[in-house]
């Protein structure tokens, strides 16, 4: 972690707050990240799982996959990192996180401005009548499921080569390009459109820092860049108190609440992250 930090110097004066995270955010609460060690795609081959090619060779592989991580990530809780940005959106007068995720942990920890930029695991997409839904069914009864109309569904998730949902990624872009603070959490910067964001940020003029457990290719453009867990580093860098075990104390009241505030209480202490 770099010895010092200007970020809570920074969010006291900040307007807007911008906070780009990615799997390594979700990984202490047990589900796998994409690269570098235990990664997903360490495992398998995105071109087999994670591309619209795939799906029409084999819809029945891509869903029993998306099955299987469906029923470790219903097991999962938010961890330290995600209750940490979830009182960061109480204390911003005005908030933004973008998020690459498609686990929901941050929406569960309580996070509401926010945009999911790689689409969600718990929605699936009619490639018939192309109505998009919830779907919580854990395991699913049928492999691959099917729309009330017969058609086949699929994950409402962003595979490599599909553009992003064209509103999330204009939100996402305006934003970074106004905000004055931008903060990078357990992503590896290598995918695009999203990579992009907080180097477009920095440049025009946002303090940019970002936690991570290793240097990315956005190291060198950051103002700060503190390497380790975000579970125990991003508390700790928001000034978020914690009691005599170490255990952070996620209370609202740990910040100044914006005056015209009417969002849900912020969920409590978070609980046992599940075994990956
Ligand atoms: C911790 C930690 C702890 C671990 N604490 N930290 C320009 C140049 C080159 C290529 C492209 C380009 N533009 C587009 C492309 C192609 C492609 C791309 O970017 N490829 C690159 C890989 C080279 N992009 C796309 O195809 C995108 N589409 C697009 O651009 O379309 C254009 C278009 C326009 C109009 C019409 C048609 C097309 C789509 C990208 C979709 C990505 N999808 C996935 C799967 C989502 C569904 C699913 O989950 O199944 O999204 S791939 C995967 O990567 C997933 C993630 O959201 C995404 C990013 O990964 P992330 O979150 O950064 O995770 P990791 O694993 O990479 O990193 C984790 C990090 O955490 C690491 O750094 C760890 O160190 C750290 N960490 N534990 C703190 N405890």
């Amino acid at each position: 972690m770099a010895a010092t930090s200007q970020l809570q110097e920074r969010l006291a004066e900040a307007r807007r707050v911008a906070v780009l995270t990615g799997a390594g955010v979700s990984a202490e609460s047990g589900v796998p990240t994409f690269r570098g060690a235990g990664g997903l795609w360490r495992k398998y081959r995105a071109e087999d799982l994670a591309t619209p090619e795939a799906f029409h060779r084999n819809p029945k592989l891509v869903w029993e996959w998306y099955d299987s991580r469906r029923q470790l990530i219903a097991r999962c809780q938010p961890n330290a990192a995600h209750r940490a940005i979830a009182l960061l959106e109480h204390r911003a007068p005005e908030f933004l996180l973008i998020t690459q995720n498609v686990d929901g942990l941050h929406r569960l920890a309580g996070n509401v401005r926010l945009v999911e930029l790689h689409g969600n695991l718990w929605r699936v997409h009619c490639l018939d009548d192309g109505q998009v839904t919830e779907n919580l069914e854990v395991p699913l009864q049928a492999i691959p499921p099917r729309c009330g109309c017969g058609g086949l569904l699929r994950p409402d998730v962003v595979w490599f080569g599909e553009a992003l949902p064209p509103e999330a990624l204009q939100a996402a872009s305006d934003f970074a390009e106004s905000c004055d603070v931008f903060l990078v959490v357990g992503t590896s910067v290598v995918v695009q459109p999203a990579a992009s964001l907080p180097t477009i940020a920095r440049r025009r003029g946002a303090y940019v820092v970002e936690v991570n457990l290793e240097p990315t290719p956005l190291t060198s453009l950051a103002h700060e860049s503190h390497h380790g867990k975000a579970a125990e580093i991003l508390p700790r860098l928001l000034g978020i108190p914690s009691d005599a075990s170490g255990n952070f104390e996620f209370r609202i009241s740990n910040f100044e609440m914006p005056s015209s505030d009417s969002r849900p209480p912020t969920p409590g202490t978070p609980e046992k992250p599940c075994s990956p």
